[in-house]
């Protein structure tokens, strides 16, 4: 803050105007006035027109000296004490025609101190200062007067002045000299100017305040590029040292491998063969292309190549160093290198690697590859050293094709879905065939595979309105890929009537109900619905269609065994899996046995528009109690979910009419037991081998859908007038209750002892596998003609003698392989045992090659019988290589070391054949 002075004179004066001397007897210039015995006093002293220069606000500093009005002698009657001080503001030199009206007063003037005539005589000085302001003055200049009206007064100064903010530099800016304003508390914002080679970043500005202060600086200047701060100024940086706008405030060395000879830089030059990038910091050393990977190896997986390298021996001053791989392979003329497939995947990326690895899947198999791995960093583009790379030849495996990703839903209908799909990606190989696995949604346990050569199947039997998840995966000669991902399709609604074709009869359907399911309706449905959907007729020779529950093959058409038990009501049961037959339609002709629950009769069943066929009919005897009704309903709940033609077929079921029936097809030769010893010796080996074929075939159907028969015997076999043979025999409790052979165990239970395995009569342990014990028996019964097993011996004996690991003997002239068959069946671990699959596989092989069934368990024995205790066996090379090749797992060597196990049978049993 500084005052700025400005001058006055007093031209119009009604004071004396009186050189003196000041207390330092310093000459002194006053004004004064002193008419303090006079009356009505009005005396002016006027200045000049004092020029403003500007200033809105002045201030006015007077010294005077005042007489004390008590000290006068003579009385103080007109006297006074202050004077009054007016000024008037004017832009021309008008002051000497003034009225007293036209001053603006500024104030009353009082003195602190006032004089005696004790001080005149001392001279002391009492010299008074006041200051006063005047403001806000809007014209060129004021003048000012000071009316006394009767003191005794005496101006030693009047002193004028205005104030201002000084010039300044702050933050590289220039504040030039500032005038303070009109109001006291008023603050002008005045903006800077940015010192000479700087530049405002953000536009200076200050505040002057009403006392000439400056306050709250806003904004700055930097230096500019090449300069540097020193002292409110910015200076040139010098040779060999920069600075760049954003840097920091002084200027700095050039960073390494770079230089500046002139002053003023704002960077350096980077020195031959080192390079910057634009996004390089300037302070930042010049830095150039790194050197090769090194120490590079691969790792081939299939059709994968691992790659992994070393980082580069000179990385060039960087940190930026990433890794492009290129990927040449060989030709298909083996002559030359071409880019590999845009298909070839790189893990994580194929350029810009910043890792020292790198995956590459999806080559083709079996290919030779060359993999360039080459080290870049920031400055490698911006020149051309030659590619710094490390190369690798490497040569693809064997690989399973690529999973099927491509699947369409072609054409489909209530019960069908034809899918097509493109091959996979990579082959990796010529495609062998295609597996399509398909299963309704949210039941993946019941699924169907089907194989074929062609990019398109039509699945059918499906339930319309259903949702079915399709997978599809090649196979090639290195095995197959992985499966696709699913695939939803739905089928059509279903329809509100049609047709359904039997393969024997016709039915007539109000509403087709197939999404009920029952399992009838469901044959019948799929069966009728293979017209229009896949067939077998249509099938390609090589396609193959294979249905699965729960792990087990199933057969076409076929579902999984639901228990009877599993229904609260047994009639719902029976009415879902059995069709009600009008009593009208069946004329019963002749008894032909006596079941458990009443007489087995024949006769004709004549169903409307149907050629009327003979049927077998079981009877519930009158009387009956609930629970035999609901058993003996029980047997048609279970056989109707079957449809096998070795499984007795069920036509249906009488409620509605007393008595109640069961309805089976007729099998005329009755039941196998009966019908072998009818026949003793009549059939030849091929014709017993069909028959026991047909009951594996039966089992294995029982099997696979998850029924455990627990009852297989010749005597539950039944067989038609062709021979074939067919289970029969179905019953809830009917194993413990209604067989004559059962008999009660120690547990309380009701076996039949002689063909049940041991877990199952130990522990009730009832599985395929003890059913496929049983078969081992029956087979036995088979090729003995409906011997008894175990002849005469009590249920005991046979329990323990079993326990004791012997084994019934091979029957008379049985051929070898089917006696080694019968003891694999009797194999004390149950999981040793074959399964039905394997068996059947092992008779069709049997019946295909007859000389393997001619080797027979010793026929001496027929007539000489066991006394000796031995018997012996022979094999042959064909049957041995049979029954390996069906029944993975079993150990023939075992089964035929236990011969000793027949010895001891020998012994105590006598032979009714011998
Ligand atoms: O040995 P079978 O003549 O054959 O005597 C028994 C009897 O009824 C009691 O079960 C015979 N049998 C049972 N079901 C049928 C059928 N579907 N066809 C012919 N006979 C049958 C069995």
């Amino acid at each position: 803050m500084f005052d700025i002075f400005l001058s006055l004179y007093f031209p119009s004066l009604q004071w004396e105007e009186i050189g003196e001397v000041d207390e330092n007897y310093a000459p002194i210039h006053t004004y004064q006035v002193c008419k303090v015995m006079e009356h009505n006093q009005n005396n002016w002293l006027q200045t000049n027109l004092i020029l403003n220069e500007g200033a809105q606000r002045v201030f006015v500093e007077l010294q005077f000296t005042l007489r004390d009005c008590n000290s006068l002698p003579g009385g103080v009657g007109t006297c006074k004490e202050t004077f009054n001080m007016y000024y008037y503001e004017s832009n021309d030199e008008e002051g000497r025609n003034l009225r007293e009206s036209q001053y603006s007063k500024v104030d009353t003037i009082a003195a602190d101190e006032s004089f005696t005539e004790l001080d005149l005589g001392d001279r002391v000085m009492k010299l008074n200062t006041e200051v006063r302001d005047l403001g806000p003055l809007t014209k060129k200049g004021f003048y000012l007067a000071f009316q006394d009206l009767g003191a005794c007064i005496a101006l030693v100064s009047v002193r004028v002045f205005y104030k201002k903010c000084p010039f300044i530099v702050r933050n590289l800016a220039q504040f030039q000299d500032t005038i303070t304003g009109s109001d006291s508390s008023q603050l002008l914002e005045v903006a800077g100017n940015c010192v000479n080679n700087s530049v405002a970043e953000d536009l200076p500005r200050m505040h002057c305040s009403a006392e000439g202060e400056w306050l709250v600086p806003i904004g700055k200047c930097v230096c500019q590029a090449g300069f540097e701060e020193v002292n409110d100024s910015c200076q040139v940086c010098r040779a060999g040292f920069f600075r760049s706008v954003l840097q920091t405030p002084a200027c700095s060395k050039c960073p390494p491998h770079s230089f500046t000879r002139v002053q003023g830089s704002v960077g350096c030059t980077c020195e031959e063969g080192y390079y910057r990038r634009d996004s390089d910091p300037p302070n930042m050393a010049c830095t150039r292309p790194p050197s090769a990977p090194r120490n590079a190896i691969s790792n081939v997986n299939e059709t994968s190549v691992f790659l992994e390298w070393a980082v580069p021996e000179e990385t060039g001053g960087r940190k930026d160093v990433s890794y492009n791989i290129l990927c040449r392979k060989i030709s298909v003329d083996s002559r030359h290198y071409e880019e590999c497939e845009s298909t070839v995947r790189f893990l994580p990326q194929r350029n810009s690697l910043r890792n020292n690895s790198v995956m590459v899947a999806d080559l083709l198999a079996h290919t030779n590859y060359t993999f360039e791995v080459e080290a870049v960093n920031g400055v490698s583009e911006l020149t051309n050293p030659g590619r710094q790379f490390v190369s690798l030849n490497v040569t693809t495996n064997q690989a399973a094709p690529s999973p099927v990703s491509v699947v369409r839903k072609g054409n489909s209908g209530k019960n069908s879905i034809s899918v097509s799909w493109q091959e996979p990606d990579r082959p990796n190989g010529i495609i062998l065939e295609y597996e399509i696995k398909y299963f309704e949604k949210d039941q993946e346990t019941s699924y169907t595979i089907i194989k074929c050569k062609e990019t398109e199947i039509v699945a059918d039997g499906l339930k319309p309105s259903s949702v079915y998840i399709f997978q599809i995966r090649a196979r090639t000669s290195a095995g197959y890929g992985g499966f696709s991902r699913r695939f939803e399709f739905e089928t059509s609604p279903y329809c509100k009537s049609c047709i359904y074709i039997d393969n024997t009869h016709m039915l007539f359907c109000a509403q087709c109900v197939c999404c009920n399911m029952t399992v009838i309706q469901h044959h019948v449905c799929g069966k009728s619905l293979r017209r229009c959907g896949y067939s077998k007729a249509k099938q390609e020779p090589d396609e193959e269609k294979i249905h699965f529950h729960n792990g087990h093959i199933m057969y076409p058409g076929v579902r999984t065994y639901i228990d009877p038990h599993t229904y609260e009501d047994p009639n719902q049961a029976v009415h879902e899996f059995a069709k009600e037959i009008d009593v009208s339609c069946i004329t019963i002709e002749r008894v032909i046995g006596a079941g458990e629950f009443g007489e087995v009769c024949s006769g004709p069943l004549r169903l409307p528009g149907k050629k009327e066929f003979p049927v077998a009919i079981k009877t519930l005897k009158a009387g009956y109690t609930e629970r035999q009704r609901r058993d003996f309903l029980g047997e048609a709940s279970i056989m109707g979910q079957f449809d096998h033609p070795n499984i007795i077929h069920l036509e249906g079921v009488v409620t509605k009419t007393k008595p109640v029936m069961i309805i089976t097809e007729y099998m005329e030769n009755g039941s196998l037991d009966t019908f072998l010893k009818k026949n003793d010796g009549q059939f030849t080996v091929i014709q017993l081998v069909g028959m026991l074929r047909g009951m594996a075939s039966g089992m294995r159907y029982l099997c696979d859908i998850g029924y455990v028969h627990r009852d297989l015997a010749a005597r539950n076999i039944l067989v038609n007038s062709n021979l074939v043979c067919k289970v029969s025999d179905f019953g809830l409790s009917r194993v413990l209750e209604d067989d004559a052979e059962a008999a009660y165990t120690t547990r309380g239970g009701k076996i039949p002892i002689r063909w049940t395995a041991p877990e199952a009569i130990a522990f009730r342990k009832f599985t395929s596998a003890s059913d496929v014990w049983s078969y081992g028996i029956a087979m036995w019964e088979v090729m003995s003609y409906g011997e008894r097993p175990y002849w005469e011996m009590s249920n005991q004996d046979v329990i323990k003698a079993v326990e004791e690991s012997y084994r019934l003997p091979g029957p008379m002239d049985c051929p070898v392989v089917l006696y080694h068959l019968m003891m694999a069946c009797w194999q004390k671990d149950r999981n040793s045992r074959p399964k039905f699959e394997e068996i059947v596989c092992l008779l069709d092989k049997l019946i295909r090659n007859p000389s393997s069934l001619k080797a027979l368990v010793n026929s001496s024995h027929r007539s000489g019988g066991f006394t000796d205790g031995f018997v012996s066996v022979t094999f042959t090379e064909v049957g041995v290589t049979d029954i390996t090749a069906c029944l993975t797992g079993i150990d023939l060597g075992s089964s035929v070391s236990q011969t000793h196990v027949t010895s001891l049978i020998s012994r105590t049993l006598s032979r009714k054949h011998t």
